[in-house]
């Protein structure tokens, strides 16, 4: 088969003439084509079946040991200018990119079948959305594209005979760490992955279009590519507010983005509509006010941790219809992880195929952990539970609210809001977070990481601020922006702050300064909340803690904004001059 499109019909033909497959196979979508794919890679050992009767519809994978995880250091944007990557991405000259790739992809298909996916990232035909085509060697990519995106037959339609397209071509060649790149090209609409065939690295469509190319294309056409959740926030009026929200990794996104509201809150009644966990798209409508759209179609969530009280949402999302990657195959055909629901389980086949036994420890007397802590779970955003009704509105969903988070145990405040639109970049900009036990380096040790975006954007960051700078001039209302912390800590080092559902009651005072229902406390950092409006009925909370939570000390925060400036120092003359002013005035209103 070939499609009508010229370009994509030369493009296959071509990167097939140097992938050597023995079969080229176009992906339609139907419902057949998932059952030949599945039954083939169960034949193969690619994929095990797990037990339908308590799983239906759900599948099991294991990716290669080494292979478990985002390689950053072999992700690389390809641009002529190595400035325009800038100093937050490693560079390549697209000429030596391709080059390098070539040389793995050459004959990595040989007794293997090329699968020609063509997807859309945002529902089929919205004015957000862009189609890509992804070739590649693995039934695991298809079968999780299918998922995480809109594929097949429709989105060739759409196409027609000369629609424009991102070219990605992946390919797990021979799975070496040594032989494997994650290559963009933004300047050719391109992507090459090979030598991999973990998610992030792999599933096109998310990372590597949604946000390192769709950031750059973003830049370029007016738009917003962002690591964001996406949810609707219902009061007890029936009022809808939306936010989109940045975290770097592990600090929950997944769990606020579907929270259950939390019993005794004053006002009863909420309800909260999950639109996305992982990336925002986002648009000035016609109306001059910022929109959004989750361009995924799926969730690829972490399972450690996951469970009935820290996210009943997926919980009940993933009984069904799910990929399950590197967690532990119990012996009925079901699957656990470490912090999944109990009971533990006592024995089962680990993420690397091994016996497992709640029991067995390392050589140095530590549990071995039997689902890999970067295991995952792939499932239909549709399944979810508090899935919003406006999923494939092409509009999408109005933003009321941008909130920016990270983890520190002390400096920041459970919540603030910032002065202005251009003071909420500036929050953005100098976002970060300490490190955690499941990271390596120093623990505790802070890392930048700008709208959590460090790892995704496309091209310099410097550029990057002073495009979000010029699409708040652009607005004719912006969305307030604020930042939260969940992750303050008291004196003995404990959490002051429940979080998980409580966290409703920080975005419900997010919400009613949005629609100017509530007054504010002035700070040299933005407005806190006056104590009693951060509502605490039925939580075991004094006063005195949330004055604690809400703390502001100038010191440390003289402290913390040199790397402020440490930071935007990497980017020389870039950096818009309207970020070192803000840097200026904070320290001027700390210093008073
Ligand atoms: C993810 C990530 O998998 O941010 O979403 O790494
Ligand atoms: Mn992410």
């Amino acid at each position: 088969m070939t499609s009508k499109h010229a370009e994509i019909n030369k493009w296959v033909k071509e990167m097939a003439k140097m992938c050597h497959p023995d079969h080229i196979v176009w992906i339609d979508g139907s419902e057949e084509e998932r059952i030949r794919l599945e039954a083939e890679a169960f034949r193969t050992g690619e994929l095990i079946q797990l037990n339908q009767e308590k799983l239906p519809g759900c599948v099991y994978h294991r990716t290669s040991p080494n292979d478990v995880a985002r390689t950053e250091h072999l992700t690389y944007i390809c641009t002529k200018k190595k400035a325009d990557a800038g100093p937050n991405n490693n560079w390549m000259k697209p000429s030596e990119g391709y080059k390098a790739a070539s040389e793995i992809f050459r004959n990595s298909m040989v007794g293997r079948t090329m699968y020609v996916i063509p997807f859309s990232m945002g529902p089929v035909g919205s004015p957000f959305s862009k189609i890509g085509v992804e070739l590649t060697d693995s039934i695991y990519v298809v079968l999780n594209m299918r998922i995480m995106t809109r594929i097949g037959a429709s989105v060739l339609e759409k196409l027609g005979k000369d629609g424009q397209f991102t070219k990605g071509l992946h390919s797990k060649a021979d799975l070496d760490v040594n032989r494997r790149l994650i290559l963009h090209f933004p300047e050719d609409n391109t992507i090459w992955s090979v030598g991999s065939g973990y998610g992030g690295n792999v599933l096109l469509g998310k990372k590597c279009l949604s946000l390192r190319l769709g950031s750059y294309q973003g830049y370029k056409e007016g738009w917003m590519a962002e690591h964001m959740l996406i949810m609707g926030i219902e009061d007890p009026t029936g009022y809808i507010g939306y936010i989109a929200a940045a975290f770097p990794s592990a600090c929950g996104k997944t769990n606020l983005a579907m929270l259950i509201p939390p019993e005794g809150l004053k006002r009863k009644g909420y309800r909260i509509w999950t639109v996305g966990d992982d990336i925002a798209w986002m648009r000035i409508d016609t109306d001059g006010t910022l929109w959004a759209v989750n361009p995924e179609a799926g969730f690829f969530g972490v399972a450690p941790g996951t469970n009935a009280k820290t996210n009943p949402n997926m919980m009940t999302s993933i009984q069904k219809n799910t990929i399950y990657t590197n967690v532990l195959l119990k012996m009925d055909g079901t699957v656990w992880w470490e912090g999944g629901d109990p009971p533990v389980p006592s024995e089962g086949i680990d993420w690397q195929g091994r016996p497992w036994r709640s029991d067995l420890k390392d050589e140095n007397g530590k549990a071995v952990l039997s689902a890999h802590p970067n295991s995952r779970f792939t499932v239909p955003a549709g399944q979810c539970p508090s899935i919003t009704n406006r999923f494939e509105h092409h509009h999408g969903v109005p933003i009321s609210a941008i909130v920016f988070g990270g983890r520190r145990a002390k400096l920041a405040p459970l919540v603030y809001e910032a002065f202005t639109w251009q003071h909420g970049v500036y929050v953005g900009a100098t976002m970060a977070s300490e490190r955690t036990a499941a990271q390596y380096g120093k623990q505790g040790e802070v890392r930048r990481d700008p709208m959590a975006m460090l790892p995704f954007c496309g091209y310099n960051m410097a550029d990057y601020f002073k495009h979000w700078l010029k699409m708040g001039k652009l607005m004719s209302r912006s969305p307030k922006i604020f930042n939260v912390n969940w992750f303050r800590t008291d004196e003995s080092g404990d959490f002051m702050w429940p979080g998980y559902g409580e966290n409703l009651r920080v975005l419900e005072w997010i919400i009613d300064r949005c629609r100017y229902k509530v007054g504010a406390v002035e700070t040299p950092i933005g407005y806190i909340p006056y104590t009693g409006d951060i509502d605490t009925t039925g939580l075991d909370m004094t006063p005195e803690t949330i004055d604690k939570l809400l703390a502001i000390d100038k010191n440390e925060w003289l402290e913390e904004i040199k790397g402020h400036k440490e930071f935007f120092d990497m980017f020389g003359k870039r950096m818009p001059k309207e970020m070192l002013n803000e840097y200026e005035a904070l320290k001027k209103r700390l210093s008073k």
